[in-house]
């Protein structure tokens, strides 16, 4: 029976261990929860100089918390929490991570094996608890710590880092079962058994991360397709993992004189072949199949936009996708051939000369650009998401929340030089976590602006939390139109008061309590000069506060609609 004497002192030399080797891996950070089984876990990772370690009372704020640093990051972020319920509120940030292909290290603590079902307290299984969400999952029991035990435990903080980041990255669950006592009682020797790591700060096992490479046979194919189809389009989304990206599609659609249909959140929508407004232009039936292309290029993951999303659905053209992380993005399986190959391959040796098809979507955009700029009028949604798109300075990162937000963005955000990077969690498009999102994000250092709905403000008000325990300055420019305004863009806002109570939700809530009692600064905004007025002050600030925008819905669905038909009827005359 060792394990249940054995001394605390063992299980601390295996996590410090376990710690010290994620952190020579290149882990920077890690996310705490507190309790008490998770004692050992806890103070092992805060207690490892090589890691910064943010305290989080609620572990689903903490969680989404650890996905915006790795977003903002893209390097692995650990989380520690303790057994029961609480690691059950990492889930939804763990599906996200998975869906949106997040490196995160999830490590709970969990009661051992004769503790489980038998009546312990806090106390649910733990066992494979994220399901097909986790890229490996392990339990971790508690053992001597031996120099097989060092090493075995080194090598095991090697294979979860490198598991979460390599491939499809994704997050990795341990589940560390740990027993009484939990507190050292004598301080932890600096020896470790075994003698520690390697030489030189080095992980214990290395793993480069491969380069994708075409070969030569897939780069003249794919140029001998764009030879064959010259009427061909760029389709970009979100690839968060690669920011330069969006800069290296923005040439090679330049070069190759081929509209750039690209979503903000691909950090490609600039440069000389940019279509900022695809969203809206599609939309007219008449543009859409006047402009279908023989050959459609994609890379990162589908953007949001329905109609663009419909009229890839609907082309027989070629569909080539560039896909590094296999995520198969492809709904309508239209998609004939995935290349996991560098784009930059592609840069032709000239530039193509015959620009007509590329100044054909030019001309639409500009008009559209032009009916958009005449219809927007005063503040509301659209024009926040607009001015965004101008105001925000390049070295900004804007987290955008799932809902109306992430659509306005697409459709309004214009196309410019260096523009600020775009995030947001459309793995599995939720609405929970984006305050606690956004925070992790602004960790990451950086000015951090959020753009959210009320109804995604209320779900993670917790999330605010942060700037009080944190210190950790964000721009929160709220949307308040005092309920789910995306529903009144769908038949089920036909149905009278069921509607309003169960779907569009409204709640009435005066946020600037909630600024007020997590100390952050709140401010109404009722016109464009004051929002960017505002929005320079807060910059400027460094602080954390929200700059309210109250709208209305079934306003803002009819601004939509005139702004949809502006632009068709741009596009007409222009025609
Ligand atoms: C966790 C979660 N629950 C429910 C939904 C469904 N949902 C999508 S949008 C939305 C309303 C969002 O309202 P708000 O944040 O105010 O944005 P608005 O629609 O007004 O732009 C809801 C409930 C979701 N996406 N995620
Ligand atoms: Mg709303």
């Amino acid at each position: 029976m060792t394990p249940q004497t054995m001394p605390a002192t063992d299980a601390y030399l295996g996590l410090r261990a376990f710690a010290d080797e994620l952190a020579r891996c290149g882990l920077e950070h890690a996310c705490t929860s507190p309790g008490s089984r998770s004692t050992p876990l806890v103070l092992s990772l805060a207690r490892e100089p090589g890691i910064r370690s943010t305290s989080h009372i609620d572990e689903r704020c903490g969680s989404f918390f650890a996905l915006g640093l790795a977003k903002a990051t893209g390097r692995p972020v650990a989380l520690a929490c303790t057994s029961g319920t609480a690691a059950a509120n990492y889930a939804p940030a763990v599906h996200e991570a998975h869906e949106a292909r997040v490196p995160l290290l999830v490590l709970t603590a969990d009661r051992p094996p004769e503790l489980r079902e038998i009546g312990a307290g806090q106390t649910i299984d733990q066992v494979k608890l994220y399901g097909s969400a986790a890229k490996w999952y392990l339990e971790v029991d508690d053992q001597p710590a031996t120099p097989e035990r060092m090493r075995w435990l080194r090598q095991l903080a090697c294979r979860a880092y490198w598991t979460a980041l390599e491939g499809r990255p994704g997050p990795v669950h341990l589940n560390f079962a740990l027993r009484e006592p939990l507190v050292l009682d004598e301080p932890l020797p600096a020896e470790e058994p075994g003698g520690g790591g390697r030489a030189g700060g080095r992980p214990w096992v290395t793993r480069p991360r491969a380069q994708p490479v075409a070969g030569p046979v897939v780069v003249d194919g794919l140029r001998a397709a764009l030879e064959a189809n010259p009427r061909a389009v760029m389709v970009a989304g979100r690839s968060e993992r690669d920011p330069g990206l969006g800069e290296v599609l923005a040439t090679l659609a330049d070069q190759l004189a081929l509209p750039l249909l690209a979503e903000p959140l691909s950090g490609a929508r600039r440069g000389r072949a940019a279509i900022a407004h695809y969203d809206a232009l599609l939309r007219d039936g008449d543009f859409a199949a006047a402009h279908a292309p023989d050959l459609v290029l994609r890379f990162g993951d589908l953007p949001t936009s329905k109609p663009l999303r419909q009229w890839l659905h609907g082309l027989d053209a070629l569909q080539i996708a560039f896909d590094a992380e296999t995520a198969w993005q492809d709904p309508a399986g239209r998609v004939g051939t995935i290349v996991t190959a560098d784009p930059r391959a592609l840069a032709p040796k000239k530039p193509r000369k015959d620009r007509d098809w590329l100044n054909t979507w030019r001309g639409a955009d500009h008009a559209a650009a032009d009916a958009i700029a005449r219809t927007l009028g005063d503040l509301s949604e659209p024009r926040v998401a607009a001015e965004l798109g101008v105001r925000l300075p390049p070295d900004a990162t804007l987290v955008v929340a799932s809902s109306m937000p992430v659509r306005d963005v697409e459709t309004f955000f214009p196309a410019r030089d260096a523009p600020p990077r775009v995030l947001s969690n459309r793995g599995a498009n939720g609405i929970d976590g984006t305050v606690s999102t956004a925070f992790g994000v602004a960790a990451a250092g950086g000015a951090t602006v959020l753009l959210i709905g009320d109804v995604a403000l209320a779900h993670d008000i917790g999330g605010l939390l942060a700037a009080r325990r944190l210190g950790l300055p964000l721009v929160i420019v709220l949307l308040n139109n005092d309920g789910g305004g995306i529903f009144h863009f769908l038949p089920v806002e036909r149905e009278g008061a069921d509607f309003e109570e169960h779907v569009a939700t409204p709640h009435g809530l005066d946020f600037a309590h909630a600024a007020a009692l997590y100390g952050l600064g709140h401010e109404r905004i009722a016109s464009p000069e004051a929002l960017r007025a505002a929005l320079d002050g807060a910059l400027a600030s460094h602080g954390a506060t929200i700059l309210e925008v109250r709208t209305d819905r079934a306003e803002n669905v009819a601004l939509h609609r005139r702004v949809w038909e502006a632009v068709a009827g741009s596009v007409r005359s222009g025609a």
